[in-house]
């Protein structure tokens, strides 16, 4: 087990400490945030913060023997051993000071005899691995290769966010985040904020969450807020397309996101890094905009960087798997990331869907990206630039492979395995060995792909297995197009016309 220190106790970057007091969780009308004060914030316009790194690691506890199990009924009794294997040895800041003015009484050699007492000698080694464990970590990478069983083995889980002006889906985001069911103390989370708008929130609104989520009190909060946008919808304000979902499907989402919980739904992560870092995408958000077969090459590889640069400041060595994940997901297992670790692959990606209104078929394979390479994409290939940049689902690229979307079976194994070149970026998990042996998320052409397709075909390409899981299902959150709007206002003035209010 370790504590950190810094040299110095005013320059502690972790909050996680044997010497800070414990923090106990935040109730209504404690003196610190209060609810009603969080909302405002998360509904108001204070986008000044500007912080490059917000580390919102873990409220601190005092390790106690005993029952180690996270319950609901002592939320704040963190005693998994995670919370605390930070990097450094267990260090005495007091003792280590003297080094800070040299150390020569203690060096005295005669001869090249030492002469200090064997207690002192002891002192002396015991002292001088303090001072190296306080700035010098050192780690056998081979502990952390990943194995189909990471709860077992205790494996560690970076977990990386993309965002950009993503304030709305939030609460969605961390809602599944809480339900996942890989212990939260083998997860680190890190998120990176980039482009965002003006009048968009993403970065305060996630740091709000994030602190919230850390406290335990997310959950609580969120059935508050959940609560004034049902009272939204019910005036028919906003989501008028849910009157067409399917009624199979929207059952599902409120099952999904209504209690019971996994008994630790709100157990705090082992740590949760914010970045903000723009990297010039100005290719709107929106869903027609940022769908466009002209903008994709150009999108995706600042994709690239942005992903790239997220894993090269959030990997540490101790992290055995890198999950990717994208906000705008609705329905997950909560089981997911153990569930793609179990197939004993190098990378895996599980089905992506998404729900249609009913006159749109109701359903629809939504990320083309996870594939099995074609020899119809092969000759394509040849035939371009070598800059140009494929991208599935497009007329103008014909490349007729088959789709891991298309061959789900929805009564199928959720453990069937299809073998995969290219993967989609909505879920991935992958091996850290692999970005730390330098396959990474190309921002620029790579067998005429970028990001997470070339990321797939780089990882073949370096001897690693990539698999899909084609019955396995992640449904991806419906946002009408320009279009789908359109059919949506004429079905919307017929059903007035005929004056019986139905779809
Ligand atoms: N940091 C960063 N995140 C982004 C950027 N563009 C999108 N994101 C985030 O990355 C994730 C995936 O983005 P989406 O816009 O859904 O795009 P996509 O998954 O490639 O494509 P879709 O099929 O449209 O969902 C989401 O969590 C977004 O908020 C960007 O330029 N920078
Ligand atoms: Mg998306």
């Amino acid at each position: 087990m370790a504590f950190f220190f810094g040299k110095k106790k005013s320059h502690l970057e972790l909050p996680i400490s044997k010497n800070k007091p414990r923090l106990s969780p935040k109730r209504k009308g404690d003196g610190t945030v209060s609810r009603a004060k969080v909302n405002q914030f998360l509904r108001g316009n204070t986008r000044k913060l500007l912080a490059v790194v917000a580390l919102l690691a873990l409220i601190t506890v005092w390790r106690s023997l005993g029952n180690s199990n996270w319950s609901q009924s002592s939320p704040f009794e963190l005693q998994d051993a995670e919370y605390y294997d930070y990097d450094f040895l267990e260090t005495d800041v007091e003792t280590l000071k003297k080094y800070d003015n040299g150390s020569e009484h203690f060096l005295i050699t005669q001869g090249g005899t030492d002469v200090l007492t064997p207690a002192d000698k002891e002192k002396f080694e015991r002292e001088i691995q303090m001072l190296y464990g306080s700035t010098v970590q050192k780690y056998n990478l081979e502990a952390f290769q990943g194995s189909p069983n990471g709860i077992k083995n205790r494996e560690h889980v970076l977990l990386l966010v993309p965002l950009r002006n993503a304030e709305r889906v939030l609460p969605l985001m961390f809602k599944n985040l809480m339900n996942l069911t890989y212990p939260h103390e083998l997860i680190d989370l890190a998120f990176l904020v980039s482009d965002c708008s003006e009048d968009d929130n993403t970065l305060s609104a996630l740091i709000e969450y994030s602190k919230e989520l850390q406290s335990g009190n997310l959950s609580e909060l969120f059935a508050e807020t959940d609560s004034d946008e049902q009272i939204l919808q019910e005036k028919g304000t906003r989501d008028l397309f849910l009157k067409y979902m399917r009624p199979s499907y929207l059952e599902k989402v409120k099952k999904a996101y209504s209690p019971p919980f996994h008994e630790n739904y709100d157990k705090p992560f082992r740590s949760i890094q914010i970045f903000q870092k723009d990297f010039g995408q100005i290719i709107g958000q929106g869903f027609s905009d940022r769908h466009a077969v002209k903008v994709q090459g150009v999108r995706r590889k600042l994709m690239g960087r942005a992903r790239n640069w997220l894993t090269a400041n959030a990997l540490k060595p101790y992290h055995s798997w890198v999950y990717w994940r994208d906000a705008d997901v609705e329905l997950c297992p909560g089981s997911v990331i153990q569930d793609l670790m179990s197939i004993g692959y190098d990378v895996a990606v599980p089905n992506v869907w998404r729900p249609l209104p009913e006159f749109l078929s109701g359903e629809q394979a939504y990320d083309l990206n996870s594939w099995p390479e074609s020899p119809d994409a092969l000759r394509l290939a040849k035939t371009l630039d070598e800059d140009d940049v494929i991208v599935e689902g497009y007329a103008e690229y014909a490349t007729y492979r088959i789709h891991l979307g298309y061959n789900r079976d929805p009564d199928g194994n959720p453990k069937d395995i299809m073998e995969l070149d290219g993967v989609g970026g909505v879920s991935i998990l992958a091996k850290a060995q692999l970005f730390r042996n330098g396959v990474h998320f190309p921002a620029f052409t790579f067998e005429n792909h970028a990001e997470t397709e070339a990321f797939g075909k780089m990882a073949k390409k370096m001897g690693y297995r990539v698999a899909g899981l084609p019955n396995y299902t992640l449904w991806h959150i419906y946002e009408p197009s320009d279009d789908d709007l359109l059919l949506i206002a004429e079905k919307e003035r017929g059903s007035k016309r005929s004056g019986d209010g139905s779809p």
